[in-house]
């Protein structure tokens, strides 16, 4: 989600009485919040089409923000923004991103401030999973896992990958694997993608005995936009994508032309990479 690479609709300090608010009273008698909203999208196509169905009508996210704010009452302001944005992306065609400002001109500080407000960026992010089993219904395995990430609000999939048989790689004596890859379309950060992955994981009754041991199902993020993250819970691209065939091999067939954002070679060279190198391995 890089946000120059979008055109932008802006609606101006949108007046909507609503009654959200910390304090009872702001709850009970409602105040003045203005809303202002960045609409992301590209709209070149209907710059030369002149025609609105390929663009976002303004009006209708208008009408969308005001009744959003009035059938709902958030204590926080940083709720309301993003319970707004969460709506506006999941039922706005075209729309990739938005930046929400939300303002209180009567915040009830009694001091004589001009407003308090928050400000919120959301949109859609790519993602690309690996899967993999090698215990079980290995097929049921991973037709679930699809099922479950397609059914899941804010998650939608691009494309998913053939299911390949191969062989444990990483030395444990095991059965072979079914391995896939696939791309999602996503509202979920990364530690939020990861903890709805571990909650599939759970459902198909993965238990974590050995490490890299058998396992009904394995869910990995192999890459989510261009980032580039470490963390204790989570690294991102996936440190071992780039020398696993059973990874380059289906996420190859879906995205060849995609870049590893630190090594910077396409999944179809790093593919080529490590099958001569096990070409090599093997004389
Ligand atoms: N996963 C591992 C270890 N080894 N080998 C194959 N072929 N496929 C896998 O998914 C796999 C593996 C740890 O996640
Ligand atoms: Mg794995
Ligand atoms: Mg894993």
């Amino acid at each position: 989600m890089n946000l120059e690479q979008f055109d932008k609709i802006s609606i101006k300090n949108l007046e909507v009485f609503a009654h959200h608010g910390v304090f009872p009273e702001e709850n009970r008698l409602g105040q003045k919040f203005l809303v202002s909203a960045d609409l992301y999208t590209d709209t070149r196509t209907a710059g030369i089409t002149d025609d609105l169905t390929q663009s976002i009508h303004y009006g209708i996210v208008s009408q969308q923000i005001t009744e959003f704010l009035q059938n709902h009452t958030y204590q926080l302001i940083e709720a309301a923004a993003e319970q707004l944005a969460q709506k506006l992306l999941l039922h706005t065609e075209h729309l990739q991103a938005v930046t929400i400002e939300l303002k209180k001109p009567w915040a009830p500080v009694g001091l004589p401030l001009e407003t308090v407000s928050v400000t919120i960026t959301r949109g859609w992010h790519t993602a690309f999973l690996g899967l993999g089993s090698n215990l079980g219904d290995k097929q049921a395995y991973l037709d679930n896992a699809v099922k479950a990430l397609a059914e899941t609000p804010g998650c939608e999939l691009i494309k998913v990958s053939d299911y390949l048989c191969t062989k444990p790689y990483g030395g444990v004596e095991q059965d072979d694997f079914l391995n896939a890859c696939l791309s999602l379309r996503t509202l979920f950060t990364p530690q939020e993608l990861l903890l709805l992955l571990h909650r599939i994981e759970q459902d198909a009754k993965r238990e974590r005995l050995i490490h890299w041991g058998p396992r009904t199902l394995d869910l990995d993020i192999l890459l989510y936009d261009d980032l580039i993250m470490d963390t204790e819970e989570l690294i991102i691209p996936h440190v071992e994508m780039h020398l696993r065939e059973f990874v380059l091999k289906p996420l190859a067939q879906i995205a060849p032309w995609k870049r590893h954002p630190i090594l910077g070679l396409t999944v179809s060279q790093l593919l080529a990479q490590v099958s001569s190198s096990e070409t090599e391995n093997s004389l």
